[in-house]
């Protein structure tokens, strides 16, 4: 039995994704930067199997429909990257509200990536898994590498994601709905694309925005990373709102929490908000400050601290074909 098992956690961008420039390849229209966050850990394990079809257990549910659609054609890259027509078991656990808009589709294909690869006796570079990974969800792509990391635009080889220096920064959730939201990503993006007017002036100052976070991020300088994310987010949800039929995210509870920020800011708390595609809204912040910004936003919904995650990592991998847990990841220390 050739099995592997691997632990990745989601990941917030700072520079929103949104729009894909080749959707066969998961090619971004525009880079984007993001922040690990050490919560919501996702673990999947993938076990070669002599069965004639792949089978996917999810929070203990055996699915047989659109994810599982989802994983096999994952894996059949990964069986054509390792000449093997062998099918596989795959069993993950995911800790992220699922379809909440915290992009529980980021640690899920980072943990499946990064368990498949060594299943399939793959010895991929942590590049060459932040690109396979990004063939199952473009924001997985930056689950691979740890803390704060950019994915590049590029072609195939080009767009993968790496950690660059940032200061010491945390994250708090304010879950406000953890039910499924409206409309998914996927098909949100493909209607922002082909009705925002807004999307051209999207790419164009998101690419701007890229560079400007990078050298924030370089400086220490929080305060023009704060400033830039909630900028790029609320231009995200503008974006989308500008699609037809409109597509509006954000609720007058998430509006409220943006506003709860600003007055957190006036009385001196470092904390910037931005939110993905749903009502919850993240609030970027210090490691001083995330204690007194959450306790500040308890009354907005269940609200959870994290600080800089690591990057996905191998557990346990057991069999003929599998690299030892660490033996090609040097680079990654155990949390
Ligand atoms: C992000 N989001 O940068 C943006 C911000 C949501 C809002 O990446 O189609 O699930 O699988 O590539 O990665 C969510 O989209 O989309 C996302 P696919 P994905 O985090």
């Amino acid at each position: 039995m050739t099995t592997a098992t691997a632990v990745a956690h989601p990941n917030i961008a700072l520079v929103k994704y949104w729009g894909k420039a080749d959707a066969h390849l998961a090619l971004p229209a525009t880079g984007s930067v993001s922040m690990g966050l050490d919560v919501f850990p996702t673990t999947t394990t993938v076990t070669l199997t002599d069965a004639p079809a792949d089978t996917l257990v999810l929070n203990g549910a055996a699915v047989d429909d659109g994810p599982l659609v989802r994983v096999t054609e994952f894996l059949d890259l990964v069986r054509e990257l390792a000449g093997s027509r062998v099918r596989a078991d795959v069993v993950s656990e995911n800790t992220v509200p699922t379809g909440a808009g915290l992009a529980s589709s980021a640690s899920g294909f980072a943990a499946l990536a990064t368990a498949a690869a060594a299943a399939y006796g793959l010895d991929l570079s942590e590049r060459d898994l932040s690109r396979l990974a990004r063939r199952g969800s473009g924001s997985a792509t930056r689950s691979i590498p740890g803390g704060v990391s950019v994915w590049h635009a590029g072609d195939d080889a080009g767009s993968f994601a790496e950690t660059v220096p940032a200061p010491p920064m945390a994250m708090v959730v304010v879950t406000i709905d953890a039910g499924p939201k409206p409309i998914g990503s996927r098909e949100a993006m493909r209607r922002t694309i082909a009705t925002s007017p807004f999307y051209p002036a999207w790419v164009t100052s998101t690419t701007e925005t890229v560079t400007d976070m990078l050298t924030a991020c370089a400086a220490g300088d929080f305060t023009r990373i704060g400033e830039l994310t909630e900028s790029n987010a609320l231009r995200m949800h503008a974006t989308i709102e500008g699609a037809f039929p409109p597509i509006r995210y954000l609720t007058a509870r998430s509006v409220a929490v943006f506003d709860a920020v600003a007055e957190l800011r006036a009385a001196g708390l470092r904390a910037y908000a931005t939110a993905d595609a749903g009502p919850n809204v993240v609030v970027l912040t210090t490691p001083e400050d995330r204690a007194a910004v959450a306790t500040a936003l308890a009354g907005h919904g269940d609200v959870i601290e994290s600080g800089t995650g690591p990057g996905a990592r191998l557990v346990r991998s057991e069999g003929p074909e599998a690299p030892a847990p660490g033996v090609d990841r040097p680079e990654e220390t155990a949390e």
